[in-house]
């Protein structure tokens, strides 16, 4: 399938086309050796793994350029809607893999590399994670650019070109250390820069009135400091290579690289101070996941990068258009949650005052053009400035946000009659607590459309923290269910699955992946069920070698594989099913003789590095795994590991790996979760709360192929108003107080008895998580779960079930529903 002949002219200048590109492992061959002498420098009997993994990106990336000059003229000179991601991160991972499988080239490629030697595999390993994320919603961002190049949405996503991404985790005596990361130590060849696209954004400095005879007063903002911002772009491959999309990070640059003055009469710090600060903005990726990080240096990235991509969607405007009165007929800009949300006053600041338009009509095309999408209801993790942060780092857009928030006070008190509570409720000014911007209000007033992540969080939203604004404006809000792209989630990270649901269904499902419900019926097949288990089997053999070799823990293929892969964060309950491990343990220990079902138990994540709870929980998921591992009394019953360093491409390992996948929130707070649909689609079963997507995942499977427990989001916020304490519960529940007893009296940290002292004390006084509440629900669960292992056809059945109804949790869902009810935008608008 050659999918990326260029037919025509690339832009119709009557420059030479290219020739047509051959992919057969002849040429392909050819042309890495090429690249490996003209681009690398080396011979093939020189090179070494990673020359060839060089040389082997730049041979796909010729193929990409191709297809991405004609995407971007399409888009271009159709005058088509285009959509712009604003996302303060994209976590995506390696490329050259999601590059070589979209454009069909895997088996060439590999066949290519096998006649000098080479190991494709082995090759794309050396890739370094572009980890320009702190876990969903970073994940996300990169899922819906994948899903924008193949449901051929002309999609454009801009972000922040961080020099350190997410840090490195090292686990060093049980405990979390965090190490910088450098991503880009050996060159970024996906990556271009454009030096011509670049543009200066402003911090500081005053606002002048300007009155001139018969005009209306302008406002001048002239900023103290100002910082260049230059485009870096990466190419985003759809499937079969039809669209390619760009992916647009800013880096900041001084003006002045050096104050040669100052350097000249030997204030050589003085000369690069400036140059330094300005650096400074995009050095780094702020760690903290669901939590303000509060510091003025992160409200400059997201303003630093705000302004930068308006500046830029604005000049392509232009381009093509007289003015920007149209500006929302062209484009669509989606906020990806609040970090981006001062967009919304730069933007007026934008068109008012430097483009001249009223504020009638700027807040007219304002709105129609952004959308929002909400992330999280944790109170924690709502972004609010202090109002003198703001107003000094930027003094127009704090005059635009007053304006724009008497102009809405205004309409919801003449309009629906809010008193002074409910104008307080919905204020874009916090009273409360030292006087502070709320960005939810802001993005939300801003937009003509505003997001939830799955059905359940959208409901929340409307209640809580949005309940007055959608008073106001009750059309606004609508829900968006999140997906996964199974090009990387199912094709590129479970090939073994991927070739037997072809080799059973036909390969129809590759293009339309709602298509793999045609397995379902087999399900009942005792020979398919064979081969589906056989393949999961192959997948926990990789993760057991990786395990061996990491960690030097050897674990047995044959038992359950128990999989909790995410952030550490207490509304997660990672602690709930540590607990549970040790609950475990001590009913092995105890009852030797009973028939137990074999257990892995498989943990990964970070834990901010300023969050004392969570970290302690990765030390006691250590400290755990040291005891149980060591004790011959469990023998291979029971296995506790923590795999560190989780990322993106340790995800593509551990998902296809899983028979049980743990989504364990405490109910109402994980908005969606998008690991619980990886998991799934590669038949897993999910224990799970009713929470997030996971409701909507057991309307797909049914109820008899997932295991929810738990209490419900409605009866975690009863118990939380009725002051629910754990102290009862435990007294009743024996398993429940000696793992507690056993975890605060040393038994897991004899060097450190008291290390534990604070998590179990907090759930006997307060509970705030549900983990005590859930706990002997969520224990019967992990049961019935061991009973159906013994019954390994009605397991394997279930598994089949999930992957064969996953396929409406692909992100291609996702972008064709925001395409057709907030964008308007892409092939069917
Ligand atoms: O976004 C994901 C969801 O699937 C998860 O449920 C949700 O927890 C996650 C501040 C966040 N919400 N909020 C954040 C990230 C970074 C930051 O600085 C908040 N992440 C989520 C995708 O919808």
């Amino acid at each position: 399938d050659m999918t990326n002949e260029v037919d025509s002219a690339l832009d119709g200048t009557g420059a030479p086309t290219p020739a047509p590109r051959k992919n057969d492992p002849e040429t392909l061959a050819r042309q890495i050796v090429e690249k490996l002498t003209y681009s690398v420098g080396k011979t093939p009997a020189e090179a070494r793994r990673y020359d060839w993994l060089e040389a082997t990106t730049l041979v796909i990336r010729d193929r990409i350029i191709d297809q991405w000059m004609e995407s971007s003229q399409r888009a271009k000179t159709s005058g088509e809607k285009r959509v712009c991601y604003l996302s303060m991160e994209f976590l995506i991972g390696r490329l050259l893999r999601d590059a070589i499988n979209n454009l069909n080239l895997t088996e060439p490629i590999r066949e290519a590399l096998s006649r000098y030697g080479v190991d494709l595999d082995l090759v794309e390993l050396l890739e370094p994670d572009a980890a320009l994320g702190n876990g969903g919603l970073g994940r996300l961002a990169a899922c819906f650019m994948e899903s924008m190049a193949s449901t051929d949405i002309p999609g454009f996503g801009y972000g922040i070109r961080y020099v350190h991404g997410f840090f490195r985790q090292e686990i060093a005596d049980g405990a979390q250390v965090e190490l910088p990361e450098t991503w880009l130590a050996h060159g970024n060849p996906w990556e271009f820069e454009r030096r011509e696209l670049a543009y200066e954004i402003g911090f500081g400095g005053k606002v002048t009135t300007i009155q001139e005879p018969g005009r209306p007063a302008r406002q001048v903002w002239r900023p103290a400091e100002r910082v260049l911002a230059v485009a870096y772009d990466t190419p985003i491959v759809g499937w079969r290579g039809r669209r390619v999309n760009t992916l647009r990070l800013w880096s900041a640059q001084p003006l002045d690289p050096i104050l040669l003055d100052a350097f000249n009469s030997g204030d050589h710090i003085g000369a690069l101070v400036e140059s330094n600060k300005a650096e400074a903005i995009t050095r780094i990726l702020y760690p903290a996941d669901s939590h303000q990080a509060g510091q003025e240096l992160r409200l400059r990235q997201e303003y630093f990068f705000s302004s930068a991509s308006l500046q830029d969607i604005i000049r392509r405007h232009l381009h093509a258009n007289e003015n920007l009165s149209n500006l929302a007929d062209k484009f669509s800009i989606q906020l990806n949650d609040t970090h981006p949300a001062v967009s919304v006053a730069e933007l007026m600041r934008l068109l008012i005052d430097v483009h001249g338009h009223e504020w009638a009509e700027a807040w007219e095309i304002t709105r129609n053009t952004f959308s929002y999408t909400n992330h999280t209801l944790l109170p924690e993790a709502l972004e609010h400035w202090p109002i003198h942060l703001f107003e000094r780092l930027l003094p127009r857009q704090m005059q635009i946000i007053y304006a724009i928030n008497a102009g809405v006070i205004r309409e919801a008190a003449q309009e629906k009659g809010f008193d002074d509570s409910k104008i307080a409720a919905i204020s874009l000014i916090d009273e409360g607590n030292g006087r502070r911007v709320r960005m939810g209000q802001l993005a939300f007033v801003g937009s003509h459309a505003v997001n939830g992540v799955s059905a359940l969080h959208t409901e929340l939203m409307k209640e809580t923290v949005f309940h007055h604004l959608h008073l106001l404006y009750p059309d606004r809000i609508e829900n968006k269910t999140n997906g996964v792209t199974p090009r990387r989630w199912l094709m590129q990270a479970n090939p073994g699955l991927t070739d037997l649901v072809t080799d059973a269904i036909g390969p129809a499902f590759l293009d339309d992946i709602e298509k793999i419900a045609d397995l379902d019926p087999l399900a009942d097949d005792a020979a398919f069920r064979e081969r589906f288990a056989a393949v999961k089997r192959r997948n926990k053999e990789q993760l057991a070698n990786l395990i061996g070799e990491r960690m030097a823990t050897q674990v047995d293929p044959g038992a359950i594989f128990d999989i909790q892969v995410k952030r550490i964060h207490e509304y997660k309950r990672q602690f709930l099913n540590i607990i549970e491990a040790i609950a475990l343990y001590d009913q092995i220990r105890s009852h030797p003789e009973r028939d137990w079902t074999p257990r892995v138990k498989i943990f990964a994540g970070k834990a901010a590095p300023s969050y004392a709870q969570a970290k302690q929980i990765i030390h006691l998921a250590n400290d755990v795994a040291r005891t149980i591992n060591s004790d011959p009394a469990v023998r291979d019953l029971l296995k506790v590991v923590f795999i560190p360093n989780y990322n993106v491409s340790l995800a593509e390992i551990i998902m296809p790996a899983a028979d049980l996948s743990e989504q364990i929130s405490t109910a109402g707070l994980e908005a969606s979760g998008t690991g619980n649909m990886k998991f799934a689609m590669n038949g897993a079963l999910t224990i799970g709360t009713l929470d997030g997507a996971n409701v909507e995942m057991l309307e797909h499977v049914g109820e008899d192929n997932i295991f929810i427990f738990g209490l419900t989001a409605e009866e975690v916020a009863q118990r939380r108003r009725e002051a629910h304490s754990g102290r009862s519960i435990i007294a009743e529940l024996p398993l429940l107080r000696e793992a507690l007893d056993a975890i605060s009296s040393g038994v897991f940290s004899p060097e450190d008895p008291a290390r534990y002292h604070d998590l179990v004390s907090n759930l006997y006084n307060n509970d705030w998580w549900m983990t005590c509440a859930d706990f002997q629900a969520y224990w019967d669960t992990q049961r019935r779960l061991d009973a159906l292992w013994q019954d390994q056809d009605e397991w394997q059945a279930k598994a089949v079930h999930n992957t064969a109804r996953m396929g409406w949790f692909s992100s291609d869902r996702s972008i064709r529903e925001y395409a057709r009810d907030i964008w308007k935008a892409g092939p069917d608008a």
